[in-house]
């Protein structure tokens, strides 16, 4: 499988608490194995989705169901956090966090097949 780099995958995969001491440059095959629920070698759209919305309720410690600075600050600078708050309210609500990170994954997926692998 090859190894994907998506910055935010990469970095929520950490945050939320795979190991954080190793893989400090790509997406480990742990990582990946977590994203690819139905095991077919290879991380779609919804599997992908669905990891990010998860990883979006672990962030969101507070519960209030948007992401401030203080709850994401490890993993984006204050550049793409303002990329991702598409109304700049100063929080990440899921719609623009989904928005964000499924055009990361959009742009990883350089065969356009909807599939990462
Ligand atoms: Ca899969
Ligand atoms: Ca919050
Ligand atoms: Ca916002």
């Amino acid at each position: 499988m090859k190894r994907v780099l998506l910055l935010a995958a990469l970095c929520i995969a950490q945050a939320i608490g795979a190991s954080a001491q190793n893989q400090p440059a790509a997406m480990s095959q742990g990582q990946m194995d977590r994203l690819d629920r139905n095991r077919n070698g290879a991380v779609d759209q919804s599997e992908y989705e669905s990891f990010m919305s998860s990883a979006f309720a672990s962030l969101d410690k507070n519960k209030d169901g948007s992401l401030r600075t203080e709850e994401v600050g490890q993993i984006l600078n204050a550049q793409q956090f303002a990329a991702t708050d598409a109304n700049r309210d100063g929080r990440l609500t899921l719609s623009e966090f989904l928005n964000r990170v499924m055009a990361d994954f959009k742009a990883a997926d350089r065969s356009g097949d909807g599939n990462l692998q």
